[in-house]
């Protein structure tokens, strides 16, 4: 499906500044018997709103063909742990939650998060597309909707639940096409004085750390403050604090109400003056990222060819849906990279889409005597390199991406 305006204001100028090809889905991976058989591949063009600035893709695919069966899960990472832990801590104590308040996390995944908010006595229920997770969280005794969120479902929650005092979505807004059905079901949802909060990569950092490889099919909107701000105000709501997160590149983390008892913090306008200070408003900023992308698609083959040239043998580590961008858009594949190492069983064992390279389980690594490992998940890169201090000591090399490349 292509959508004709903007997702936010529905002005009909989308202007496309940066396309990437045409690829499969980045989590598409695929089972050895599949290998054979034609991968559907889709554009990955994106575009900026000319008049509300929402960076958004105008091609959609079916929620449903990418969500049903969803490999990802967050909870293989020690970083991400510490993260929604004290994420659940920091609510519980900032908004004063109280024992059986309800907390509704949409895009659950396997429930991680809900965990948190469990161990502290509140209500919880996860709302998910995915049914393999759903399973998993149900297994953990994290009770889920296998479902999309949508304003039809938020009333259902509501009638056997009631409302909730706090709803949270990481890093699943940017995957919602009718961004105002969602508002709308948050704010049926939500009690009189609840809050709703969101987590997303930030597009100054994408733009500024030149992470194009987190621009991919399953991310239909790059979020800057301003377009949020439109969105949330034409429901009665308000966002009434943010704050910066470092997980996944960079993202924030916004507080939204629909009551006047929250009042607005300054953290709101000194984001937006920082927003203009990064011209996130002019077309030219886009444009000169979309130039320093295919500087890098050049350095990134040109190196790896030499390395390739000298018999070195590279591997990947990380089967990220960013790696897998990257992969297709760079056109590299199993002549330059041996395998992929992973920590989510659901991967190991699969094949990368479009490029079909093997993924083993991380322990491959040090038993292996690669040179080079292209870190495709750079955003863990702190956690990955201190875990894999053995393959490093023997001489084993780190080609990071981003923000820059280099050799570690
Ligand atoms: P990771 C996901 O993107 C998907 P991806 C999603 N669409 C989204 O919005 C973003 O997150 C934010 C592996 N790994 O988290 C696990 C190790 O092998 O960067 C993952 O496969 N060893 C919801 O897929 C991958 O790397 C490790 O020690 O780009 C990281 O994927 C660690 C820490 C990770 O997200």
């Amino acid at each position: 499906m292509k959508i004709k305006s903007c997702r936010i204001c529905g002005s009909e100028k989308l202007y496309p500044f940066l396309s990437l090809g045409s690829m499969p889905p980045p989590n598409g991976f695929l089972l050895k018997k599949d290998l054979g058989k034609t991968e559907k591949v889709y554009p990955l063009s994106v575009c900026l709103c000319e008049s509300c600035f929402l960076v958004q893709l105008k091609d959609v695919i079916p929620a449903k063909i990418m969500f049903n069966n969803y490999l990802y899960i967050p909870s293989t990472s020690t970083t991400m742990l510490g993260h929604f832990k004290n994420f659940a801590d920091e609510i519980v104590r900032d908004f004063n939650l109280k024992k059986g308040d309800l907390v509704v996390d949409i895009g659950s995944n396997d429930g991680t998060l809900l965990t948190f908010f469990k161990e502290q006595e509140l209500n919880i229920l996860g709302v998910d597309p995915a049914s393999n997770l759903a399973q998993v969280a149900k297994l953990k005794g994290i009770n889920t909707i296998n479902d999309f969120f949508t304003l039809g479902v938020s009333k259902i929650i509501k009638k056997i639940y009631g409302s909730a005092q706090v709803i949270t979505a990481t890093n699943v807004v940017p995957h919602i096409n009718d961004l105002h059905d969602f508002a709308l079901g948050v704010k049926n949802l939500l009690s009189t004085d609840g809050i709703l909060v969101i987590e997303f990569p930030y597009l100054v950092d994408l733009l500024e750390k030149n992470s194009f490889d987190t621009i991919y099919h399953e991310h239909l909107s790059y979020f800057s403050l301003k377009p949020l701000f439109k969105l949330f105000r034409s429901h009665g709501m308000k966002i009434f604090d943010i704050k910066k997160q470092n997980v996944h590149g960079g993202s924030l983390r916004l507080f939204i109400t629909k009551s006047s008892i929250y009042k607005i913090k300054n953290s709101a306008n000194e984001f937006l003056a920082f927003e203009k200070l990064k011209s996130i408003d002019n077309l030219k900023t886009y444009l000169n990222f979309a130039d320093r992308v295919l500087v890098f698609k050049k350095n990134l083959i040109n190196f790896l060819e030499k390395l390739k040239k000298r018999k070195k043998r590279i591997v990947g580590y990380g089967a990220a849906a960013k790696g897998n961008v990257l992969l297709n858009f760079c056109k590299i594949g199993s002549e330059t990279i041996d395998y992929i190492v992973d920590s989510i069983p659901f991967k190991q064992g699969r094949f990368t889409p479009g490029t079909h390279i093997p993924i083993y389980p991380e322990g491959r690594l040090e038993k292996d005597r690669s040179d080079y490992a292209l870190l495709l998940a750079w955003n863990f890169a702190d956690e990955i390199l201190k875990k894999q201090k053995k393959y490093r000591q023997k001489g084993g090399k780190f080609i990071v991406t981003t923000p820059q490349l280099k050799i570690i």
